[in-house]
This record gives C-alpha cells, structure tokens and sequence, in this order.
C-alpha cells in the first residue's frame, strides 16, 4: 500500500472542502433537509440544470425513510410515485394495482445516489439555522449555515450566509426553515400552525397540492406543507414525499429558469 503523509490527507481534504464552500457562496438552489422531499427535489433541480445544494444536519442522508413503519424497514409507494423509485434503479414490490412496497435502506441509498449523479451537492452536518433577506418587497436571497456540532455544543460561533435565488425547505414535520422565517421576519407574516392527525389519502393529496412558494425565494416541499396548512400527516406512504420534491423542483425550475427549464420529470405534476 502506498505510504501517505498525515499532512497531505489534512491539505487534500481542507483544499477540496473549501473549493465547494467557494463555489457555493452563490448558488442558484438551498434544499434544506435530505429527506425523501429534499432528495427528489435536488435530483430533478440539478437535472433541470441548477446548481443545487442540499444542508443536511446528521451526518446520514434519507430522513424519515430509515425509519420504515415504526422502525420495520419497509415503506408504502403508490402510483404515480413509483415511477421516480424505478427512474433511480429502487426495486419496489407489488402489493395490490397501482400500491407498492419499498425496502427502506434501499430507497435511501439509490434516492441518494440519483441526486448526487445528477449533480446536487450534498453537505452532511450543517444546520439553515437562519435566512437571509431583503425587504421592499420583503424576500429570502440566501440561507444562514452552521455546522451542527457547533449547535450541538451550546457555544456561540458567529455563521455563514450563503446566497441563492430560492431556499427550499424540507425540513419534515418541524418545519424549521419556515419557524425561523415566522418568528424573524414578522413582515412575511406567516403563521405555522402545525400538522392534523393521520389520514393518509388526504394528507398525500393536500401535501401534494399544497407544495409550493411562500413567499418570493421561500418555497416548501414534503412534511412541512402540512404543517404550514394544518393539513393531515400521512404515516409511512411516501409516494406524496416523492411527488412533492418534483413539484417543487419544477416550479423552481420554471421560476428561475423560464421556457429554458429541461423537462425532467418523469410524471405530470400540476
Ligand atoms: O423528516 P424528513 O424525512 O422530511 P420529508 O422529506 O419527509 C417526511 C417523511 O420522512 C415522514 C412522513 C411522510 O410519510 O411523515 O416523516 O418532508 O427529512 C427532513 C430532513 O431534514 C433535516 C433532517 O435531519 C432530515 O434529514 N433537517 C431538519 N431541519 C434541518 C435539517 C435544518 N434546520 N437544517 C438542515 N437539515
């Protein structure tokens, strides 16, 4: 094996990490959070042809996937979501027309590695523990990152802005992006007022409509639509998950990109 000095893993890693950091300070999409919304929105944004970064704040991607139905490993997909699974390679077992069952280390890992092919950055460890804006008309124009053992140890370590034409979050059932955007800028006026109990079919359907911009640079996608709109929550059927990152991605796409916007979705979402 090659002999290697301590001092070149050091330099190699800091030059590489910083190189990315460099390259993100301007970027034109920040997805907040590498659940299954985040992820599908990244893949389909960078295949769009926007330079898209997704924060993620454990050092692991996939979200509420690892945790299957109460920590069973499997998940529920329904149609039309299936075909974004079979487009990243995700085998899925058939249970009934149109309902099918997902392995969920599987789902994660090929979800992942999609968007990563596609081109989205992924960062692990790093909390959007803040936004950036601007006012009349008052709008979100970056996102404020920390990384998240800084937050985890209590002590104050001034963060970075980091610049974007719009912030996504899918930051699941909390919310988060959204909070720090209704208790900060009192001037977007936005009330969170926190998801409905279960009821999966209409949880998916209203998750799904109601994806979308909150305010000009702001948008939500996955989980948190349903706690901006006090809609239902689904449990573990992930198909309006799926669907939610593709709407995303394409009003997104649309938004920034106009007619020049690739049409990458492999499903009609309206
Ligand atoms: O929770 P999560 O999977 O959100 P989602 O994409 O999907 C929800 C489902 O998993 C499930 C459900 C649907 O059936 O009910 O809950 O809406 O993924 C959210 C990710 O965001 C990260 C968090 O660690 C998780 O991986 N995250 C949360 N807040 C932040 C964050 C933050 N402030 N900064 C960075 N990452």
């Amino acid at each position: 094996m090659r002999d290697v000095e301590e001092s070149t893993i050091t330099r190699a890693i800091i030059r590489k990490a910083t190189d990315d950091w460099i390259n993100l300070t301007e970027t034109d999409v920040i997805v907040v959070g590498a659940g299954p919304s985040g992820l599908t929105a990244a893949m389909y944004l960078a295949k769009a042809g926007l330079k898209t970064v997704v924060f993620e704040r454990k050092l692991s991607f996939g979200g509420g996937i690892g945790g299957g139905g109460m920590q069973f490993h499997k998940l529920v997909i329904q149609a039309p979501a299936d075909k974004i699974l079979r487009e990243v390679g995700c085998e899925l077992e058939s249970l009934e027309k149109g309902l099918y069952v997902a392995d969920t280390a599987a789902m994660i890992a090929k979800l992942a590695s999609a968007t990563i092919e596609a081109g989205a950055k992924i960062i692990p460890g790093v909390i959007v523990d803040d936004l950036i804006y601007r006012d009349s008309p008052p709008r979100i124009t970056g996102a404020v990152v920390q990384w998240t053992s800084v937050i985890m140890s209590g002590i104050h370590v001034d963060p970075l802005g980091i610049k974007a034409k719009a912030v996504i979050d899918c930051t699941g059932h909390d919310a988060e992006v959204l909070a720090v955007a209704s208790r900060k800028i009192p001037e977007l006026e936005l009330f969170i007022p926190g998801e409905k109990s279960m009821w999966a079919s209409q949880a998916e359907k209203l998750t799904v409509e109601n994806t979308g911009e909150v305010c000009p640079g702001l948008y939500v996608a996955g989980m948190a639509v349903a706690t901006l709109h006090q809609t239902p929550r689904m449990g573990p059927i992930f198909g309006g998950m799926l669907l939610s990152g593709a709407k995303v991605a394409k009003l997104v796409a649309t938004k920034i990109l106009g007619g020049k916007a690739r049409k990458v979705i492999p499903i009609d979402i309206s």
